[in-house]
């Protein structure tokens, strides 16, 4: 019968560590796919920021059109190194930037376009947010990263050859003059309708062919050797997205995916057991609801027990976290989004701060003959815990399957469970970092047991904690909300809102419906009426960005006086009937 056993490599034990330690370096292989020099650094780095600004920001959109005008660009207070220090003070160990997003804009002075900083009123043009930000990275210790998209709404040339080699020369840009870059980062909305330089048309690309991604992955490489590239396109990247802007990956997330073939859903979300190659997720979202600043969306920054569970289904699912933090108009990250990040920061060190398995004693069956392995850590007297850590030494690949836990409360072995998982008990794959939630209880002793894995577990730590109650958490308020709204369908694309008065409305706000994108609006109309008969088209337009980032969506209009609301749902994400997560009418 094949022996199964655990190598506990650096848990308290310092004998045991070093035992451990001599045996990896002299017998342990690794198992399947493992991470390149690149991709364990990246891993270490946890958590760091995303920085969403540009047109949008001026325009109150999430997606530019590509034809804003440039004078609409002068900041009166942009502040590089306050958006570093925020980051930093959040935990955050790096900054992804928005150089270029979907509407064409460039927040550096490109030689290959006039859209850009250097025709704009800030700093008479001769200023480059990349480098202001790239050196107030440098001077706080943090990483800088830049996110070019490759959908270009405002280039005549985007859908032909052309614009591939003016989206080389862009990044070409980027990756020699600001110094070492540690991610590129290329969005995978991919055409549609824009600007292009006036034709305003629809272009279509085929997203597996167009971009020509191995030729630009062969200049990043020699350009840039310890960039870390993701793309969620069909040419595989190092890292892949986790299939959401919810902030989760999945509870079982391997490591792993096919380097050829297609990738569904599943596989972005919870990684491929089987995969040939190491493509670890990164878990992105922001800290408000929109990637860009609104100021409608003010008082929706995420609550303190929001961020921390994004915390444990991201870093805790062997995952990064990409976090959002955008800039408002002034230039600067608004106080409500720094305050929250930096509370985030300390709520994080204040629930890892003191690890009850180091004073407890620890036992492991290190030869085990069978299919399990089990760790003790013996807290010697009724102790309460509620957060359970682990974390495999991925150098030598991602190996368990299964585990389990178990509490000795009153004498009795009590499982437990992650309670942030709705099915099963949620204990499955570990990697870098996996951390279980559960409710407090009074353990005397914790048992930990790797039921199923590839090979043998190499456990690199093992960690159980406190965690304190979410008191403070302040509640997001302010917003008007309308009451007394009758909703009612009168066909399956059309939804009325009555009230028994008249209202004056100054915006409409729709959220999707949450379980999935069936019946989500993606284009609406908007009317409104005082008697039935005559209706007034209010609004019409898209909703951008709304099937991924399935987020409160609001129209904002001009104060009108009306009694009824009618929306059509022009388009749907996917299925015949439109449907709805809540409505809201903010009225003045
Ligand atoms: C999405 C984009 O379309 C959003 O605007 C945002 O930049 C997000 C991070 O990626 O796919």
């Amino acid at each position: 019968m094949k022996t199964k056993k655990i190598i506990l490599l650096a848990v308290v034990s310092i004998a045991l560590m070093i035992t451990a330690q001599a045996q990896t370096s002299t017998r342990v292989a690794p198992c399947g796919p493992v991470p390149n020099e690149n991709q364990l650094r990246w891993q270490d780095m946890e958590m760091y920021a995303f920085i969403h600004y540009s047109m949008n920001t001026y325009t109150d959109e999430e997606w530019g059109f590509g034809n804003e005008d440039l004078k609409l660009f002068n900041p009166s207070d942009l502040d590089c190194r306050q958006w570093a220090r925020v980051c930093k003070q959040a935990g955050m160990k790096g900054i992804i930037f928005t150089a270029k997003h979907h509407c064409g804009f460039c927040m550096w002075p490109s030689a290959y376009t006039e859209y850009s900083v250097k025709n704009t009123p800030w700093k008479d043009g001769k200023g480059d947010v990349v480098r202001e930000l790239a050196d107030a990275c440098r001077e706080e210790g943090l990483e800088f990263a830049v996110y070019l998209s490759p959908w270009d709404r405002n280039h005549p040339e985007y859908g032909r050859p052309a614009y591939v080699t003016y989206f080389r020369n862009q990044l070409r840009e980027l990756l020699t003059q600001y110094g070492e870059i540690f991610e590129v980062w290329f969005d995978g909305a991919n055409g549609g309708d824009g600007w292009y330089g006036g034709a305003n048309e629809t272009r279509k690309i085929d997203r597996t062919t167009y971009y020509e991604w191995p030729e630009t992955y062969k200049m990043i490489r020699q350009l840039q050797p310890k960039c870390l590239i993701w793309n969620d396109g069909s040419d595989r990247g190092d890292l892949r997205w986790v299939g959401t802007e919810a902030g989760n990956v999945g509870e079982t997330n391997w490591s792993l995916l096919n380097k050829d073939g297609e990738v569904t859903w599943p596989m972005l979300h919870y990684g491929l057991e089987n995969g040939d190659s190491w493509v670890p997720g990164e878990t992105n979202t922001s800290i408000r609801p929109g990637w860009f600043y609104h100021d409608a969306e003010n008082e929706h920054v995420k609550s303190l027990s929001k961020l921390m569970e994004t915390y444990y289904k991201s870093v805790g699912r062997n995952s990064t976290l990409l976090l959002n933090f955008p800039v408002a108009p002034n230039g600067r990250i608004h106080p409500n989004d720094s305050l929250r990040g930096i509370a985030f920061k300390k709520m994080i060190d204040e629930v890892f701060r003191h690890n009850l398995a180091e004073t407890a004693a620890i036992t492991t069956d290190s030869v085990y003959d069978g299919s399990a392995v089990t760790t003790t850590i013996d807290f010697k007297r009724p102790t309460s815990i509620n957060r359970f850590l682990a974390e495999e030494d991925i150098r030598y690949g991602q190996r368990v399957r299964k585990f389990s836990l178990e509490a000795l409360v009153d004498g009795q072995w009590l499982p437990l469970k992650d309670e942030l998982v709705e099915n099963g008990d949620g204990l499955t794959t570990i990697g870098h970092r996996r951390i279980i939630c559960f409710p407090t209880v009074e353990a005397t002793k914790l048992r930990f047991t790797v039921t199923d894995a590839k090979c043998e577990p190499i456990i690199k730590k093992l960690g159980v904690y406190l965690a304190p109650e979410l008191t403070a958490d302040i509640p997001n308020s302010g917003e008007k909300k309308s009451s007394g709204l009758h909703i009612f369908f009168s066909s399956p694309r059309q939804m009325m809102i009555d009230w028994d008065q008249d209202q004056t409305i100054t915006s409409f706000r729709y959220l999707p419906p949450q379980e999935s994108n069936d019946g989500t609006i993606t284009h609406y109309t908007l009317w409104g009426s005082t008697d039935w008969n005559h209706w007034t088209k209010l609004a019409s337009g898209e909703f951008s960005n709304i099937v991924n980032n399935p987020i409160w969506q609001t129209i904002k209009l001009t104060p009108t006086k009306v009694r009824m609301l009618k929306l059509d749902a022009d388009r749907l994400a996917t299925g015949n009937r439109m449907g709805y997560g809540d409505i809201e009418v903010i009225t003045e």
